[in-house]
């Protein structure tokens, strides 16, 4: 089990130690996770993904772990390595993921905005979009979570692009965002697309780009109340379950709307720890305890998931 493996779950990581976990992971459960190159970043980086499978086939039915898509969010990208080697260390032991494993293919992506990721650590721990430059502007980067083609420009994002809510200047224009929306229409099979964020304690389900009911909203509000009851039991932590209109705010063009729109039926945002006492600054001592609530909860929804395609 990763013995000789000197990475600290319970510190933040640059992005280079976090891909290099990556390739730790492979190397000690070769036969179950290899990484996939899915893309790079604006400036280059490579959009790093972890595959799971036991299986025959290349298209199986599939799940999409996804994090760090807003760079100052760093328990997602925390939360994220964590579960990898976590499902890793549980394959052959946890009913649930073996039995799971055996039908579908899991992927994660750790760090799903690598340049913005990359400037918290070397600028400003406070950064959240990509790193693109908009021509005309001296402002940079777009919201990799108004980028996505569901209502894209609608309410809840806005056009200008010294916004920490701006679009983009078209559907995708944000190759992080197109390298994934990309692999998954290609891939043609995903069933569960689950994006991590911080902070403030909620499990979301579509939409965010208008109250009105998604057609699933009934179901996707069970497994959310179940997840939430699930992740409480470790150590009470309380988390409030709706779509993302309901109880954020609008938000056009988000990662879960395209991902329920294009045909990903279980599609879930979570919002992890806290409330806001430290918010995007979660203390290193909060990874373990966020990751490991927060395993239960995604083995909720992983099981409904299995059972239910
Ligand atoms: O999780 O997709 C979601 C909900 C919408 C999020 C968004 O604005 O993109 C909510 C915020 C986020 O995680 O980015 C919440 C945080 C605290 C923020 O920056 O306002
Ligand atoms: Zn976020």
């Amino acid at each position: 089990e990763l013995s000789s493996n000197c990475f600290n779950y319970g510190a933040y990581h640059t992005l280079e130690a976090i891909h290099k976990e990556m390739d730790n992971i492979v190397k000690y459960y070769p036969r179950l996770v290899s990484t996939v190159t899915i893309g790079h970043s604006f400036e280059n980086r490579s959009m790093y993904v972890l595959k799971f499978s036991t299986g025959e086939g290349r298209q199986r039915p599939a799940l999409w772990l996804n994090a760090g898509i807003h760079a100052r969010e760093w328990v997602s990208p925390a939360t994220a390595i964590w579960t990898a080697r976590k499902i890793a260390c549980d394959y052959g032991k946890d009913a649930i993921i073996t039995s799971t494993l055996k039908k579908m293919d899991i992927f994660v992506l750790p760090v799903a905005n690598p340049d913005g990721y990359v400037y918290t650590h070397t600028h400003n721990r406070l950064w959240r979009k990509t790193r693109s430059v908009n021509p005309g502007s001296t402002c940079i980067g777009t919201d990799p979570n108004r980028n996505w083609n569901s209502s894209f420009g609608g309410v809840g994002s806005i056009a200008d692009p010294c916004s920490e809510v701006y679009h983009g200047p078209y559907p995708h224009s944000e190759v992080e965002v197109k390298s994934v929306a990309d692999f998954i229409k290609k891939h043609g099979n995903f069933k569960c697309f689950i994006d991590l964020h911080s902070f403030s304690q909620m499990v979301l389900y579509p939409y965010g780009y208008t109250a009105t009911k998604a057609q699933d909203a009934d179901e996707l509000d069970m497994v959310a109340r179940n997840t939430a009851k699930a992740l409480a039991m470790l150590s009470g932590t309380q988390y409030r379950v709706g779509s993302i209109f309901s109880i954020t705010y609008a938000a056009s063009g988000s990662t879960v709307d395209w991902a329920y729109d294009n045909g990903i039926k279980y599609a879930f945002s979570f919002e992890l720890r806290d409330t806001g006492d430290y918010g995007f600054a979660l203390p290193a001592s909060q990874i373990i305890p966020t990751a490991q609530e927060t395993w239960l909860g995604l083995k909720t929804i992983i099981e409904h998931v299995r059972d239910n395609i």
